[in-house]
């Protein structure tokens, strides 16, 4: 087996990354940066010709888009111990597929700006009613999370954690520094933490320090 994943774990590679943790995935990690043209030779973009990070190699597989590239890895891949990640019946497939959808569509744009305008953008660049514009309009579907984890479940789709609560808190883990918005969504905030605390996480976060 070979599988490659491109880009460097301070990005939307993280994904991927946290899936093939969780996985205990054998994988070579390429840490091409999305800065200084690297996504942008003719090798990258024969990979992928979007000329953006991550993409996965998978012996010959080639997967770009951050979530497709999880949810492959969570299809394709078992941890040693048999658990899967993926959705198991064609309802918990659907769960994951539509919180996946969710974040992308209705929350991806406003978490990166909340963390762009707070924490990652340099102090001069950094525009504060940018990052409260974005955290006011987080709370419509941070509503609907806290509506959805109110009847005692731990995770988005089935009864266990999933590739979709990867997917999901790799998107929501941005909004972080809108504290307000958290302490509004306590269910969602413990889902959050619950999430970014496993061990698979905490590992990419470390070798995102070191990108
Ligand atoms: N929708 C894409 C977005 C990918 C994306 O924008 N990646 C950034 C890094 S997080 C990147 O490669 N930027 C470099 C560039 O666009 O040149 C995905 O989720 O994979």
């Amino acid at each position: 087996m070979s599988l490659k994943i491109y880009g460097i774990a301070a990005s939307r590679a993280a994904r991927p990354l946290w899936v093939a943790q969780e996985l205990g995935l054998t994988y070579e990690h390429v840490p091409i940066h999305y800065a200084e043209g690297a996504t942008r030779t003719a090798e990258f973009l024969r990979l992928n010709p979007n000329g953006h990070i991550p993409v996965i190699d998978d012996d010959g597989v080639v997967v770009w888009e951050s979530m497709a590239c999880a949810l492959y890895l969570a299809q394709r891949f078992k941890a040693v111990d048999g658990s899967s990640l993926a959705g198991q019946t064609p309802a918990e497939q659907a769960d994951v597929l539509r919180w996946t959808f969710w974040a992308v569509t209705e929350c991806e744009k406003d978490a990166l700006s909340a963390l762009m305008h707070t924490v990652a953008m340099a102090p001069e660049r950094r525009k504060p009613e940018l990052a409260q514009e974005a955290a006011a309009r987080l709370k419509v579907p941070l509503k609907v999370l806290e509506q959805h984890l109110a009847d005692g479940r731990a995770f988005l789709a089935g009864s266990r954690f999933t590739v979709a609560d990867i997917c999901v808190a790799s998107v929501l883990a941005w909004a972080k520094p809108a504290a307000d918005l958290f302490q509004a969504h306590p269910l969602a905030a413990a889902w959050l933490d619950r999430c970014l605390s496993r061990p698979a996480q905490q590992a990419v976060r470390a070798l995102g320090r070191k990108s």
